[in-house]
């Protein structure tokens, strides 16, 4: 049933390039847009085939290069269960799309598509989506050129503009009824009942919340925004100013705006000035380019002073407020006991989020490697896992044991509000990737129940001095790393790098290559800034 000349035809329409030499990797395929189009035709068989390969449950494929500029776009896999793609299948997406002649393409493929499709008369699943890249339609169009053409072995819908937890989430409800209506309203509406219902148990309204100024980077998530606040209550809407939201500009998408250049440059975006972000009563808040990273911050009046409030902040105040929930949890049934929580973070959180975890909240702290599939993998060993990249990047993934155990406290005490609150967060927090929209509620309710203001929550701890530098070196591929990637095996240089790190207070210091870029990065923390930019300065010498 191999559908040669079909894929033939497609093939020879948008062929790879002659030295092809893709790579599918912590972020799928991400490019210049006009290098894509080939990529567009493996990534969406294999989808297929990853379809059949689960009993013909639904995949996604999301058409984005996140924070990258407006000239980039990438795409994506999304398992059944809202996860990544699992790695096992990133080297044959990498292969396929390597095949630079039809033949090749064909003998790499017919023995796989044997293999998967068994049963051809049950049809794949594939739900699509693209953000507002000026290059997404096309992109998009040609994976339903492909799917059109194989028609009769696959169904497919077409969501056109959505972020990337959206479809994280619609390609779960597919598959899991119990998990959401799938479709971007179902979407909303799950938000928005968690979210007011979280305020009103716990004594407040959505009157009597935080301002927030939100920065959607010209993206995605500025038209998302609208439609969710549209589809609560009127108040709340009150509450939001929304910037940088201009989709229809698709050049200034990630321009001087959004997560990333807020977390890099360390200074407002444009479109929001000093005295807006100075007001106590006012908080501000950067979405990436699809809406899966949230940072916040504002001007501390104190001292003048831009304040960033990056993942590791906000891991550190959802954890605050879930270890609250459950010390709060009626003490006659010690089944909550045996709930286990665990924060993971990368070699990247600073060390003082770290320390403040170890020892002030007593959770367990992980360090998984630089990569959300990584993390998620290391969250789903916890019946709470909080993990956070310190870009602005996580979620909190709730167990079945989790919530076994709260369904059956809520059957002994129905009135209790801490089981409920728990409850509630399963259902506000995106259980399938880190969201933008449910973070930032997520933040907002934290904030409410545990009547921190901006300040308070800023200075739970005090970072230490740190600085991320890039270094462009002849061949990143020959740095390898090994301890969550806090260690190099490869090149020799580790001794050289602790002895750097031994000279200066409480130092720490890590190379790793880039998994999206072509550097290598280089991180550096230490107690003061000038012992920071020393040791991040000599370590850079080490490595060029
Ligand atoms: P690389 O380029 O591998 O460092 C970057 C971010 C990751 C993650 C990915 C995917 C840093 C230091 N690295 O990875 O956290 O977000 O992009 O977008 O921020
Ligand atoms: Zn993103």
């Amino acid at each position: 049933n191999f559908p040669e000349s079909s894929l033939r035809s497609i093939f020879n329409k948008y062929p790879p390039p002659a030295n092809a030499n893709f790579q599918y990797g912590t972020a799928g395929f991400r490019l210049n847009a006009t290098k894509l189009d080939s990529i567009m035709i493996s990534v969406s068989i294999i989808a297929i085939l990853r379809s059949f390969s689960c009993n013909n449950k639904s995949i996604g494929i999301m058409i984005t290069a996140s924070h990258n500029p407006p000239i980039d776009n990438g795409v994506k896999i999304i398992d059944p269960n809202g996860d990544m793609l699992p790695q096992i299948w990133e080297p044959i997406v990498t292969e396929l799309s390597n095949c630079t002649t039809f033949e090749k393409f064909k003998d790499y493929l017919k023995p796989l598509w044997n293999k998967y499709v068994v049963n051809p008369n049950i049809k794949a699943s594939i739900v699509i989506a693209r953000d507002t890249r000026e290059s997404g339609s096309r992109l998009l169009n040609i994976c339903t050129q492909l799917f059109d053409i194989l028609s009769p072995f696959v169904d497919y819908k077409n969501f056109n503009e959505l972020t990337t937890p959206q479809l994280h989430y619609i390609t779960r409800c597919f598959n899991d009824k119990s998990f959401g209506k799938p479709t971007e309203i179902g979407y909303y509406e799950k938000l928005s009942n968690s979210f007011i219902e979280l305020l009103t148990i716990n004594g407040h309204s959505p009157n009597d919340i935080t301002n927030l100024i939100v920065d959607c980077a010209n993206g995605v998530g500025a038209d998302k925004l609208k439609l969710f606040l549209k589809s609560t209550s009127s108040s709340l809407s009150n509450k939001f100013k929304i910037i940088n939201d201009e989709t229809n500009i698709p050049s200034s998408l990630n321009v001087n705006c959004g997560a990333d250049f807020v977390k890099t440059n360390q200074k407002l975006p444009s479109g929001i000035d000093h005295i807006e972000a100075s007001n106590d009563s006012t908080l501000c808040a950067s979405f990436d380019g699809d809406a899966d990273r949230l940072v916040c911050y504002f001007i501390d009046n104190t001292n003048n002073k831009f304040t960033l409030l990056d993942g590791d902040k906000i891991a550190i105040l959802l954890s605050s407020l879930i270890s609250s929930l459950i010390n709060q949890l009626p003490q006659n049934n010690h089944n909550h006991n045996k709930l286990s929580i665990g924060i993971i973070q990368t070699a990247y959180a600073n060390g003082s989020s770290t320390n403040f975890i170890i020892n002030e909240l007593n959770l367990p702290s992980i360090c998984a490697k630089t990569g959300v599939k990584h993390l998620h993998h290391e969250a789903l060993n916890y019946d709470i896992g909080i993990y956070f990249e310190a870009n602005g990047h996580g979620t909190v993934l709730f167990s079945e044991n989790f919530h076994n155990i709260m369904i059956s406290l809520l059957n002994d005490h129905p009135e209790n509000i801490s089981i409920k609150s728990l409850l509630l967060l399963n259902d506000l927090i995106n259980q399938t990737v880190g969201d933008a929209i449910s973070d930032l509620l997520a933040v907002i309710v934290s904030l409410s129940i545990l009547k921190k203001s901006k300040l308070q929550w800023s200075n739970t701890y005090i970072d230490l001095p740190n600085k991320l530098t890039k270094v462009i070196v002849n061949d990143r591929n020959k740095f390898i790393t090994t301890d969550a990637e806090r260690k190099l095996v490869e090149p020799p240089i580790q001794k050289d790098i602790d002895h750097l790190v031994s000279t200066v207070t409480n130092g720490r210091s890590f190379v790793r290559p880039s998994g999206t870029e072509d550097a290598v990065r280089v991180y550096a923390e230490a107690a003061s800034v000038e012992e920071c930019q020393y040791l991040s300065n000599e370590v850079s010498k080490l490595v060029i």
